[in-house]
């Protein structure tokens, strides 16, 4: 049987098909900014003057959907062929409604969607999970909620400026009249389910848990926090359903358009990185996922919840139960695309000069690449430090930069997962960047682990069709992970033993750079 799987990240829509009898599998995917320039987001979002502030407008999403669907019917893909949908949104992103889909009434086929939902939207944009601009809302919502540890209690994480909570509470406070005419508040992956359906879809417990609002041991909205948060939110959310949860058929814009049967099951959409778990077949403990995307993201399933003291990481739900930890990185792709532009180097070169022309420890040459406010460390503006020989510091070395922003962001991602537990042996890798072998080389040193990337580069788009094809059909995941997670053992990568030292050495000089620098940073509360 054929399952489709949809994934709207920040800069692009992908839709992927698997067929469970064949294990064939065809993806298409629509990047924002070539293909709808007109939203004026070449990476994905708005530009700003408050470099905070990070909002992507969900019309752009919309026409991304009929764009991908399009693209797959134009490579052959047989629509009426699939007999479930599921898939994911970036997380933490919020879609304001001033009716909600239910109340819109069935969508016309004869009208574009965009044309649609343009009339629905209550705010025409959508804070994204890059904004970090809600530090007050943070600051009030863990006072209101006693403190913390209260906070992670709860949720799981303490409140944090890009969950959704926070950016709730800031547009209440921000635009009043705009709040409260709004009937129906969306994360992305509900938002996207919604469309597909025509119906207002629940948010799942997987997505839900980053917005600072689920009560994680309950599964349903804290009470507390919804009042924590801002006046009247209770009614403008669905209560969450678990990730399997059957939430529609495809529309019949759908059906007219594209040629989906009617009565095509959709399952319940989920955040990207909690599809990815699915697609990069770790829904069970023991195996750590590195997500090399936009963001860059650590996680791994967990089958009780456990929090990070320091506050960075995060504890989402597992789509096939229980939850998962995250750290999540905002400098991921964007920093090395700085560095491969700022020295003119192409992918090609930017892995020979890790793996051919610098060494280990990069003889002393460090880059703090915070091109954009990070996440983990907290820093609410860029902050770009080089240390090391005077012709590096001076920018002329692209060999040395392009290692150094590659070893900092792995060495910072081993000080930021230490949370999670004991160190990953194994690391599955998965997004745009794990094509490169310099970047999985400097991984395998850092965290002296085998690194494994998958076949299939989508995994979050492959999560969603996987997680349909479980619901509809109820195949075992094993027997899907075989199928579609298997290992590309052909590029893994393990670790050299010799570099095991070097990076000991490290990576405490990286943790005092990132003290410094979190030192001159004014505290957020
Ligand atoms: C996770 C996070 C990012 C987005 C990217 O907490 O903020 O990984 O999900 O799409």
């Amino acid at each position: 049987m054929r399952f489709l799987g949809l994934d709207s990240s920040t800069q692009s829509l992908t839709a992927l098909v698997i067929d469970t009898d064949t294990g064939e599998v065809i993806d298409r995917s629509v990047a924002f900014g070539p293909r709808l320039p007109g939203y004026k987001s070449p990476n994905g979002f708005l530009a700003s003057e408050d470099p905070r502030i990070k909002h992507s407008d969900p019309l752009m999403w919309v026409e991304a959907l009929d764009l991908v669907l399009g693209d797959l019917r134009a490579a052959g893909v047989d629509l009426r062929a699939i007999r479930g949908v599921s898939g994911a949104g970036q997380q933490h992103g919020s879609v304001y409604l001033g009716r909600t889909i239910d109340e819109a009434g069935a969508w016309s086929s004869r009208e574009p969607l965009v044309d649609q939902v343009r009339p629905l939207l209550s705010r025409k944009t959508a804070p994204i999970w890059m904004d970090a601009s809600t530090g007050a809302e943070c600051a009030e919502i863990t006072r209101a909620a006693g403190g913390d540890d209260k906070m992670v209690a709860i949720t799981g994480s303490v409140a944090i400026e890009r969950f959704t909570g926070p950016q709730i509470r800031k547009f209440s406070k921000d635009d009043p009249a705009a709040y409260e005419g709004t009937a129906e508040i969306h994360l992305v992956s509900s938002f996207i389910a919604s469309l597909l359906t025509g119906q207002s879809a629940p948010i799942d417990f997987g997505d839900g848990a980053g917005m600072n609002l689920l009560d994680l041991a309950a599964g349903a909205w804290s009470p507390q926090l919804l009042d924590a948060t801002a006046p009247g939110l209770k009614r403008k959310l669905k209560p969450a359903v678990p990730s399997a949860s059957y939430v529609g058929t495809v529309a019949d814009y759908f059906v007219s358009r594209y040629g989906f049967s009617p009565e095509t099951p959709v399952i319940a959409f989920t955040g990207d990185n909690p599809s990815s778990l699915v697609g990069m077949g770790a829904t069970e403990p023991g195996t750590a996922v590195v997500s090399l995307g936009t963001s860059d993201t650590m996680f791994a399933a967990m089958t009780a919840p456990r929090t990070d003291p320091k506050g960075y990481g995060n504890v989402f739900g597992n789509p096939a139960g229980g939850f998962m930890a995250l750290c999540c990185f905002s400098n991921g792709s964007l920093a090395r695309e700085e560095i491969a532009k700022k020295f003119s180097l192409g992918w090609e070169d930017f892995a020979a000069a890790i793996l051919e022309r610098t060494k280990p420890g990069n003889d002393g040459n460090m880059l703090l690449p915070y091109f954009v406010p990070e996440i983990s460390p907290r820093l609410p503006a860029p902050a770009v430090r080089w240390f090391g020989a005077p012709d590096f510091v001076a920018g002329k070395n692209p060999a040395a930069a392009a290692r150094a922003v590659v070893e900092a962001q792995a060495l910072s991602m081993r000080i930021h997962s230490a949370f999670i537990g004991e160190p990953p042996r194994r690391i599955l890798v998965t997004g745009g960047a794990s094509k490169n072998a310099g970047i999985l080389r400097v991984l395998a040193d850092v965290f002296q682990a085998e690194i494994v990337p998958l076949r299939v580069g989508n995994s979050s788009a492959l999560g969603g069709a996987l997680r349909a094809a479980q619901a509809v059909e109820g195949r075992p995941w094993n027997v899907l992970y075989t199928r579609f997670a298997a290992p590309d053992l052909d590029r893994r990568v393990t670790p050299d033993q010799g570099s095991k030292v070097t990076y000991e050495g490290i990576l405490p000089q990286l943790q005092d750079k990132i003290k410094d620098l979190l030192a001159q940073t004014p505290p957020r509360r």
